[in-house]
């Protein structure tokens, strides 16, 4: 099914917290995870609590818990920092009568004050909604309006994009900024942190009370609001134990914004749950600001995306070789499919292998991953974490044999398993429309060592002359031209074929397009992968149209190819 199964990059030697997989994955019980937090004994529960209150009980309150580093602010806090911050922005929602079950969103860039308000409003037991920056009007009144927030937490620039007079649950608006006018639902986030206590009666409450809400655009219509629970921390605790092999002195840099799930679950839970120091970075940034922040943190985990690993590609070796990253320990990525060049380059490049981890804002937490005691191929997402059960199955739900291509789809349930699509009953249970199973609308197929191989969104799946070729396979090999630096294929419908494969190609620098090279690359992809496999057509484009957490957009190019709607564009980068 696929050339490159038989290809693997051993582990390292080192030490890590999984061990065997298999072992692991054969003994593996939740009873035993769950046994680490305070709940087994109370029966009540805060994540807030278990991700930082805890660390100052423990004694390691003069931890530093959060390095934060913009064009403009460079501060350290410690887990006790943390604590009284979060307990400050807590006892100033209460003020205000937010409580349990609210919805409370964050609109604002990377700060301090970003993960203190988060963390406050999940102490008080309100639901987190955590938004992009870059929403505009529309975007922010969707997700505001839908979720029936009460309250949100802004900066002065971004206020002037929250339609008030249209959101009437909409009562109070923290703004967190300088010289703030405070007027009716208006309040200065500053001057009530600076009178607030930072003594605060942490809301206790239920396994299944609800901890965040996710929006996330579908193909069609508005964003869905995908809800979590405080027993998603069970996942996140584990994953990041096993698959971010988090250790106590480790320096972790998560690259993504709170606004994407991973900027949440491994921005934020994760890393906190292990009480390990948690570098963040805001703003926009080169190849050279990155490397840059490895270098002067000393970055242990580093957890990024395909997106940005295929930058550094294209930035290429030199300017690697002008930063000292060897305190780099373990690298991963999430996102996207993670192409195999990608993956050799990184080895060869950095010296460490780049582990793919695959999940979904709905699944909460990491399901398939590479592990750094485990063999990796480079192109596969690896195998189910420990207690995940993941098939491919047909539509029907029959479990397919190896290496055929269907439906992937994980047993249910599991700790972090979303629990709603806000106001929406139908969209959720089409996620589970066979019974027994989660269908994540991504095909996939395993191969007979039981690793995973990402083939495309189902909607993305190409099928050309009666062979199904999932798009991903043909990207891969088109980034691996020396022209190439990204790459979006989709199917074209065609009379006599189905379906054409067309490609739009995003070129490194130094090339320029040209009909030969259009050919080219088509005969690469024909020579390197299959016949059926390679472009028919090729349009070269400035940029491919990307999410803001670096997806390359397929439906849009489609859209474009086809002169339709393009559906949701909330989540796009320009
Ligand atoms: C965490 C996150 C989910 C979709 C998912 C799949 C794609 C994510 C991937 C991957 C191939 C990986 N995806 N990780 N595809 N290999 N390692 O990305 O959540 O933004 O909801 O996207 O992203 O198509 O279904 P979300």
């Amino acid at each position: 099914m696929n050339q490159l199964q038989g290809e693997t990059i051993a582990a390292a030697a080192s030490s890590s917290n999984l061990g065997s997989y298999d072992e692991a994955y054969a003994n593996f019980n939740w009873d035993e995870i769950e046994k680490q937090f305070s709940w087994y004994v109370t029966g009540k529960v805060n994540l807030a609590y278990e991700a930082i209150d805890r660390h100052v009980d423990a004694g390691k309150g003069a931890k530093i818990a959060l390095r934060f580093t913009d064009q403009s602010r460079d501060e350290a806090y410690t887990f006790e920092d943390l604590q009284a911050l979060s307990n400050q922005f807590a006892n100033v929602l209460r003020s205000y009568g937010i409580t349990k079950g609210d919805r409370v969103f964050v609109f604002m860039p990377r700060s301090p004050e970003l993960y203190v308000s988060l963390l406050g409003i999940i102490k008080v037991g309100a639901v987190v909604g955590p938004l992009f920056e870059a929403f505009m009007e529309t975007a922010v009144k969707d997700r505001l309006e839908d979720s029936g927030a009460v309250a949100l937490v802004t900066t002065p620039t971004l206020l002037s994009r929250v339609k008030r007079n249209e959101l009437p649950s909409l009562k109070t608006i923290f703004v967190a900024g300088e010289e703030i006018e405070v007027s009716e639902g208006i309040v200065d986030y500053h001057a009530e942190m600076a009178e607030a206590s930072a003594d605060c009666e942490i809301e206790w409450v239920n396994r299944e009370d609800g901890l965040i809400l996710h929006y996330t655009s579908g193909s069609t219509g508005k964003p869905k609001g995908v809800y979590h629970v405080h027993n998603a921390m069970l996942q996140h605790y584990y994953t990041g134990k096993v698959v971010l092999d988090l250790q106590e002195d480790d320096i972790y840099w998560c690259t993504a914004d709170p606004g994407w799930v991973t900027g949440t679950s491994y921005g934020i839970f994760a890393p906190w749950l292990h009480g390990v120091t948690n570098v963040i970075r805001g703003g926009r940034f080169t190849p050279g600001d990155w490397y840059n922040t490895i270098q002067n943190n000393k970055v242990t985990i580093w957890y990024s995306a395909p997106t940005a690993f295929r930058m550094f590609m294209g930035a290429g070796e030199d300017i690697v070789k002008q930063y000292n990253l060897s305190s780099l320990r373990h690298i991963l990525s999430v996102g996207e499919p993670l192409n195999p060049e990608v993956v050799r380059w990184g080895n060869k490049v950095y010296g460490r292998r780049i582990h793919d981890t695959w999940w979904m804002t709905e699944t909460g937490g990491q399901l398939i991953c590479n592990y750094s005691s485990m063999p990796i191929k480079p192109g596969s997402m690896g195998k189910p974490v420990p207690g995940i059960q993941a098939a491919i199955i047909d539509d029907n739900g029959k479990i397919l044999p190896p290496n055929r291509m269907g439906n992937l789809a994980i047993r249910t349930p599991w700790p972090s398993m979303m629990r709603l699509i806000w106001n929406n009953a139908p969209k959720y249970e089409e996620y589970f429309r066979i019974p027994g199973w989660y269908i994540s609308g991504d095909t996939a197929f395993m191969d007979e060592d039981g690793y995973f191989w990402f083939q495309g969104r189902i909607d993305d799946v190409i099928n050309s002359s009666g062979e199904r070729i999932g798009p991903f396979e043909v990207e891969s090999k088109l980034v691996e031209h020396p022209a190439v630096a990204e790459a979006g294929v989709i199917g074209k419908p065609d009379p006599v074929r189905g379906e054409i494969i067309k490609a739009f190609i995003s070129l490194r620098e130094g090339y320029s397009p040209s009909a030969e090279l259009k050919e080219e690359i088509a005969k690469f992809v024909k020579e390197g992968l299959s016949a059926h496999a390679a472009p028919r057509e090729i349009e070269f484009k400035d940029k491919l149209p990307k999410t803001r957490s670096g997806k390359i957009m397929r439906r849009v190019l489609k859209a474009w190819e086809l002169n339709l709607p393009a559906g949701d564009l909330s989540t796009i980068e320009d």
